[in-house]
């Protein structure tokens, strides 16, 4: 009998089966450990994202869906019950995994510990359930974003030291995006590809891989709301792009949907220092890092106007960071105001001196 030769059709089903557990062992050329823990982590990591989109689908018709729950987090701000169901939906993942010992979240003070998971389970999910939660309500974009960093010690106090790093101890990151369709994009530190969950199997399929962004693109995407309470440089950056040609501004107020846009059109996005929030409003280790590492893996820039945030060593678990993320032209452009207006500055302070 003739060797079995698949029919012209099985490129499609090939296609259909690239589903992110095998993306990741093909990206690893191995089927090693390490490899296996990244594959499974990030099959997890999609169950979490299936669980997530199902519940926004519907949130609409359900009762306690939507809406604050009358508490507010460690940063201060209101909890949504959105934000609740989707850092529970992360934790649950993840029992009996054996996989995660700790998980780290916007939603929670300290670190949550599986202790079943700990005697194997060498890695740390930091995490933003819910990115963009003033969104839920309305029914526009919002996201999830994730990062996986190995356990360094036992971390006996629970306090979680050792991820006091910076953002190259970043094992994998990524987001899920949930928008017409929920799209999850990921990084193992080769390359960027996304993913799009298709409902009728129930699997996020491979849609691109190796995302670039442009050097240049023709957004710019910042809270001009905040225009009174930004430094000079950050004020004269808008007004340079309010002057010349080819720039649109674009802000969804979900840093994952205007991220997506950057990542894959190029351009800028910003959240500087603000009176009120010095630092700006972004954490670093669930939300400024991880896209630090994809962006950079597209061959874009992520910085805090001074500093590359992949250099970044937070002195907390919840340290908030400026961001200027996107195109490198288009980042060293915002910086140069940046550090034009430092340099004056300083210039000013020592003739003052
Ligand atoms: P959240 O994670 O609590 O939703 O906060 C982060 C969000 C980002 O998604 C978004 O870029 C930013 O906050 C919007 O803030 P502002 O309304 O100040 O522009
Ligand atoms: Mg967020």
């Amino acid at each position: 009998m003739a060797d079995y030769q698949p029919a012209d059709s099985a490129f499609a089903l090939d296609r259909d089966c690239k589903t992110l557990a095998r993306h990741v062992l093909e990206q690893l050329h191995s089927f090693g450990p390490e490899a296996q823990d990244l594959s499974a982590l990030m099959s997890r990591i999609a169950l979490a994202g299936k669980l997530v989109a199902r519940h926004l689908s519907r949130a609409g018709l359900m009762e306690s869906a939507l809406g604050f729950t009358g508490e507010t987090n460690v940063q201060g701000e209101a909890v949504k019950k959105m934000d609740i169901y989707a850092n529970d939906v992360f934790i649950s993942v993840f029992k009996q995994s054996g996989l995660v010992c700790r998980l780290a979240s916007e939603e929670m003070e300290k670190p949550y510990y599986i202790p079943e998971n700990c005697p194997v389970g060498r890695y740390t999910l930091l995490y933003d359930p819910i990115d963009g939660s003033s969104n839920v309500d309305i029914n526009l974009n919002v996201g999830s974003i994730f990062s996986i960093r190995r356990q360094q010690g036992d971390d006996l106090d629970q306090t979680g030291a050792d991820l006091l790093q910076d953002g190259h101890q970043q094992l994998a990151a990524g987001y899920i995006l949930y928008g017409p369709s929920t799209i999850l994009v990921y990084s193992i530190g080769k390359g960027v590809h996304a993913f799009v969950l298709d409902p009728s199997l129930g699997e996020f399929i491979l849609a691109t891989e190796n995302i670039q962004t442009p050097a240049h693109g023709p957004t710019y995407s910042v809270n001009e709301g905040n225009f009174w309470q930004w430094e000079d440089s950050i004020r004269d950056f808008t007004r340079y792009v309010h002057r010349h040609d080819g720039y649109s501004a674009r802000y969804t107020g979900a840093l994952v949907a205007d991220f997506h846009r950057i990542l894959t059109q190029g351009g800028v996005f910003l959240y500087p220092g603000t009176t009120k929030k010095p630092e700006g409003k972004l954490r670093l280790l669930y939300e400024t890092a991880p896209l630090a590492f994809l962006i950079e893996q597209a061959g874009g820039r992520a910085s805090t106007g001074t500093e590359e945030i992949m250099s970044v060593v937070p002195g907390e678990i919840h340290q908030r960071t400026p961001f200027v993320v996107g195109s490198k032209d288009d980042v060293a452009l915002a910086e140069s105001f940046i550090q034009d207006h430092s340099r004056r500055q300083g210039t000013l302070l020592t003739n003052e001196s």
